[in-house]
């Protein structure tokens, strides 16, 4: 059992039973210890501090880094894996079950104050709740870290503690059931064994659920961003594809498979076997593939629509089975009529347009069309790893995949869509948005991917800056109390750096991949070095005297990031940024009778004269409306972090950490809501919680709380450095003031206990 313990007056403690086996204020904390026992004041502070504090803004020493850290590992040992940095959730991954997350631990948290509780993400989930609720206004709840950090398991902590306790009736339970059962259908598509994660998210998420006037959730809709599409054909060593290939292999039923013309048997699939990992201890194909079938009906996907995206699933893998062999010319041949067969019944297409489109290129020169035939040498340069397999065969691959994939966002999004039986076209009442989104990323070999994925978190520091400081700074405003303002490093630079017009990094890019003739990444990087050569944060691998900057590579470039330096390599920016598909195999996939792929490919893919917008570009225009969606709502902050790379429970790799801290910006946080005060409360919360410890305003004051609270610190005796009055809330400076108010909570609640029980017993 958890005991707690009070101080008694005469120094030592009592240790009593904590509410629920948990705690349940400031002050609790967890001891060993048999009840009634009584402990020295001693032994009671080595247990207050082997919990550490659960606000990093109440640590004395609150700039030492090495601090901070020693209060994470502290709370880490105990289980205790949430920490606040005044509203920020600090959270990190016990790769292990708690008992946590229990109905009880849920109600324990619904409609209490966030102080009041220890931290937690229901605290978080509720806070945000009650603020949409009584304030009306939109919410959003934004979650980052890095990559195995617990962001997607927040993500669904949080959806489930909406689903458990708010108000439900019929029609309530259906889209609950439908947000939750989202989950796994994208996981299965969006989702994939890495090595650093066994169900890693590759797209960002970001969802907004829906709320009704009475704060029932009627409805949710979700953006997903940059799917890793490339992972379709290419797995690093100890890594998998997407989760539903193995799903539909392992789980599929026989007459299923063998309609789709597959085998149960991972390895005869080129697109499978790259990472030499087709089975994970952590997974269950088998079982996964039932939930994820029964999901799709929940969500309401007919079995005719599960059976052409199934067909797509497949089509994939016999496309990467597809072989290919050098005629006299040299010119590419498919040597592989079976796949051939499958693809043309599966996509519904015929099986020479699709030869055709597989093994020659087609362009459109000057009103002309022009058709050449594709050789293995090109198909060679274009994709080392499948050195048969023509380029084209491969992108066909990918975007299948990228376009099912968001084929599959919009069906969900339809099927969450709110829709007021009472007065059609009537918007809900307001939204709580989830934001589960990829952390910053330094690998070894940094490319394209990391490039989009660390740009994403610029923007997001720069948004959380600017939401951060500008509450901090509209806080004191409205309390009247005088801003002090915080030094901190500001990120914009950064930003423009990226994505400025004409000048920015995607710009120069772009410019490269429009450009006709001799363009390439090197081109690309040169251009680079030349325009942004000077910048405080672009670093270039030449040295003056010609030599190559030692740690960086010919080919690289390094951003110096707010959260660290990364090298990029140039190597297939260009083409990951141009993502194009061939004429022909447009064609091919226009024609498919397919009725996703239909939809996915329509004609003006082929009659658009237009280039399509690269998909840096595309990324930066949908980066910004998201910004833009974030701007307009209250947000709640959750910053998730990984305790150890084996994805080990009790490991705290301080290493790794510390990394994470900088990355993530805490200290910086910590700094900026110090700045002023390390506490504030609104009068009324603060004078109920200390209202005994003077006689003056316990047992009742009857008059404004802000004077209550003003006869109060008097009495306690706080010097006027010590706190401020707003106009609704006191500030206190330092965390010290507040423990010793704490402390005198502690006694005065057991000499109040002490005394009831004298005349109890004077009764009885
Ligand atoms: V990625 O950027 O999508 O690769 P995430 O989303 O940050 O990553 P995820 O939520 O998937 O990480 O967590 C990784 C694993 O850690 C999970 O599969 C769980 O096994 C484990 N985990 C994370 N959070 C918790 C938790 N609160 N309790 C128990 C957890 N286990
Ligand atoms: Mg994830």
């Amino acid at each position: 059992m958890e005991l707690k313990i009070h101080l008694v007056p005469t120094g030592e403690i009592i240790l009593t039973p904590s509410k629920d086996g948990g705690c349940c204020c400031t002050n609790c904390f967890k001891v060993v210890g048999s009840e009634g026992a009584r402990v020295t004041m001693e032994s009671a502070l080595t247990a207050r501090d082997r919990v550490g504090v659960q606000d990093f803004v109440l640590l004395e020493n609150f700039t030492s880094e090495a601090a901070f850290i020693d209060n994470l590992r502290k709370r880490f040992k105990e289980n205790l894996i949430y920490t606040y940095i005044g509203s920020v959730l600090v959270s990190v991954n016990p790769y292990k079950e708690l008992e946590i997350y229990s109905k009880q631990h849920m109600e324990r948290y619904r409609g209490v104050n966030f102080y009041e509780v220890s931290p937690h993400i229901y605290a978080v989930s509720d806070n945000s709740y009650r603020a949409m609720r009584t304030e009306r206004k939109d919410q959003c709840i934004l979650i980052s870290g890095e990559s195995g950090a617990g962001k997607t398991e927040a993500s669904k902590k949080i959806l489930q503690y909406y689903a458990v306790t708010c108000p439900a009736s019929d029609k309530v339970e259906t889209v609950k059931d439908r947000l939750l059962q989202s989950n796994p259908v994208l996981e299965a598509f969006g989702n994939a064994k890495t090595l650093r994660n066994d169900n890693s998210s590759r797209f960002g998420k970001y969802m907004d659920i829906q709320f009704d006037f009475k704060g029932a959730p009627v409805g949710g809709h979700i953006l997903n961003y940059l799917l890793e599409k490339s992972r379709v054909v290419h797995q690093n060593h100890g890594e998998r594809n997407f989760h539903v290939f193995y799903q539909l292999i392992e789980g599929g039923d026989d007459d299923l498979l063998r309609r789709l013309g597959l085998e149960r048997n991972a390895q005869q699939y080129q697109y499978l076997v790259k990472g030499n990992c087709p089975k994970v201890s952590s997974i269950n194909d088998k079982n996964e593939w039932k939930v994820v079938r029964k999901a799709l009906s929940v969500i309401g996907f007919s079995e005719d629509e599960v059976e052409e995206l199934l067909n797509i699933i497949a089509s994939v893998l016999h496309l990467g089975n597809v072989q290919f062999a050098g005629d006299e010319q040299g010119n590419a041949q498919i040597t592989t009529e079976t796949q051939i067969k499958y693809l043309a019944r599966l996509l519904g297409v015929q099986g020479a347009a699709l030869k055709e489109a597989l093994t020659h290129k087609k362009i459109i020169a000057k009103g002309e069309e022009l058709v050449s035939p594709l050789n293995l040498e090109q198909a060679a340069y274009a994709s080392l790893s499948l050195s048969l397999s023509p380029l084209k065969a491969v992108y066909a691959g990918t975007l299948v995949q990228g376009r099912t994939f968001s084929w599959l966002v919009n069906k969900i999004n339809e099927s969450l869509a709110y829709q007021d039986a009472e007065y059609p076209g009537r918007k809900s009442a307001a939204v709580i948005g989830l934001l589960d989104i990829y952390g910053f990323e330094v690998f070894q070999h940094n490319s394209f991917e990391q490039f989009c994925i660390n740009y994403c978190n610029e923007k997001l520091q720069q948004l959380f800056i600017e939401l951060t400081l500008k509450s901090e700074q509209e806080e004191y405003e409205a309390e009247g109390i005088t801003w002090e303002p915080v030094q901190f490093f500001n990120n914009k630079i950064i930003c423009d750096l990226v994505e400025e017009k004409f000048k920015g990094i995607i710009s120069i890019l772009d410019e490269e991949c429009l450009r006709p003739g001799d363009a390439s990444d090197l081109t690309f990087l040169e251009k680079l070095e030349d325009k942004l050569g000077g910048h405080a944060h672009f670093v270039t691998h030449k040295l003056a005297d010609g030599k190559t900057r030692k740690a960086m590579g010919r080919e690289e470039f390094r951003l110096l990031h707010y959260a660290g330096e990364v090298n990029y390599n140039v190597n297939g920016f260009l083409d990951k940024n141009n993502d194009l598909l061939f004429r022909n195999l447009k064609e091919a996939m226009c024609q498919s009778e397919n009725k996703i792929l239909n939809l996915c490919f329509d004609q003006s893919d082929l009659t658009d004269k237009k280039r399509p917008e690269t998909a840096a570009t595309q990324f930066k225009a949908s980066l910004a409306k998201l910004m833009e969606i974030l701007m307009s709502k209250e947000p709640s902050y959750v910053r998730c972090i990984k305790p150890n790379d084996a994805k080990q429970a009790a490991r705290f790799d301080e290493v790794l950490i510390r990394h994470q801290v900088k990355y993530l910006g805490l200290m910086e946080n910590l700094r900026v809501r110090r700045a002023g005060f390390a506490y504030r409360r609104k009068y009324e919360i603060f004078l109920q919680r200390y209202k005994s410890l003077c006689p003056g305003t316990w047992p009742h004051w009857n008059g404004r709380p802000a004077d209550g609270v003003a006869t109060l610190v008097k009495h306690l005796g706080y010097k006027p450095e010590e706190y401020k009055l707003g106009r609704s809330k006191i500030f206190i400076r330092f965390p010290k003031t507040l423990f010793a108010t704490e402390d005198a909570l502690e006694v005065r609640k057991h000499s109040l206990a002490t005394t009831l029980q004298a005349s109890w017993k004077g009764y009885s």
